[in-house]
């Protein structure tokens, strides 16, 4: 009754159910419908239940961050035209990094909004194989391949109308890691929104072998680099690591916009880097 009530909300928001095998696999939230929102001007929540994806809007066009799961394009799609804008409406196609989890969606995205992808050129492989770097023969990683149309390096903008997103480098979760700075207008102030592209160690390899060379370094300059950085309000690919539920409610509820919290990146930096740090003593540790 469960599985099929589940299956019935998604094919509500018209995404495809997933197999039995990653339903049991990987967290339901993963792939469960979230009511899509407004978090602050124009800049909007139309991720699943536990995996994020962001719109940024203009009369000109629009931006969208991540794909989540594999078949969750079409319910992203849908979360954008939920909040009245249109897929084809959408110009740039971005992400956090090349995982199956936050990019799995991108090339039915792809299809479905007809706008290109940018993406930086450390994750451009990962992207255009569908493959999880350092794990390539694990095919539960895998992903639909999706083709860059541009390559990004740190620093570089991407701009429709007068918005402008800035790609942040901060590699070591994935080679081409990319946090994204978005301006945003809350309450008529101008504020500036950090995606962070991801920091843990997840499936990565650090020791005795890295998993690419310089993969410990590259973790080593994200963290001083999320130190230097600034962001009122704090995003991630994961609703867990920003809250997502707890603001929502009360962002519903009314009051200062709970998203605003200049507090959070730092927090969230120094948890990381303990985590980073104890997993990598457990790998060189390991025999
Ligand atoms: S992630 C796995 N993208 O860090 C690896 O949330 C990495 C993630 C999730 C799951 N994995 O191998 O099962
Ligand atoms: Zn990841």
């Amino acid at each position: 009754v469960r599985a099929l009530a589940f299956a019935a909300a998604l094919a509500l928001f018209g995404a495809t159910v997933p197999a039995a095998e990653a339903q049991s696999r990987w967290p339901a939230n993963w792939t469960a419908p979230h009511e899509p929102f407004r978090i602050a001007g124009n800049l909007h929540y139309v991720g699943t239940a536990g995996l994020s994806a962001f719109l940024i809007t203009t009369p000109q066009g629009h931006i969208l961050i991540d794909g989540a799961m594999p078949e969750s394009g079409g319910m992203i799609a849908r979360n954008v035209e939920a909040l009245g804008f249109k897929p084809r409406d959408v110009r740039w196609l971005l992400n956090t990094h090349a995982h199956f989890d936050h990019s799995g969606g991108l090339a039915e995205l792809k299809r479905l909004t007809g706008a290109r992808l940018a993406a930086m050129a450390g994750d451009r492989a990962a992207l255009e194989t569908g493959t999880y770097p350092g794990s390539e023969s694990n095919t539960a990683l895998n992903f639909s391949p999706v083709k860059v149309d541009r390559v990004l390096k740190d620093g570089d903008v991407v701009s429709v109308g007068a918005v402008e997103l800035t790609a942040r480098l901060t590699p070591g979760h994935s080679e081409g890691c990319t946090s994204w700075e978005i301006p945003v207008i809350v309450d008529g102030v101008r504020r500036t929104a950090l995606l962070h592209c991801s920091s843990s160690v997840a499936a990565n390899r650090l020791a005795p072998e890295e998993q690419y060379p310089g993969i410990i370094a590259d973790y080593e300059r994200t963290f001083a680099r999320l130190r230097s950085l600034k962001a009122d309000i704090f995003l991630a690919p994961h609703a867990e690591q920003f809250g997502l539920a707890a603001k929502r409610a009360k962002l519903k509820a009314g009051g200062p916009n709970p998203f605003v919290d200049p507090a959070e990146l730092p927090a969230f930096a120094a948890r990381s880097e303990a985590a980073f740090r104890a997993d990598l003593a457990k790998q060189k540790a390991a025999r």
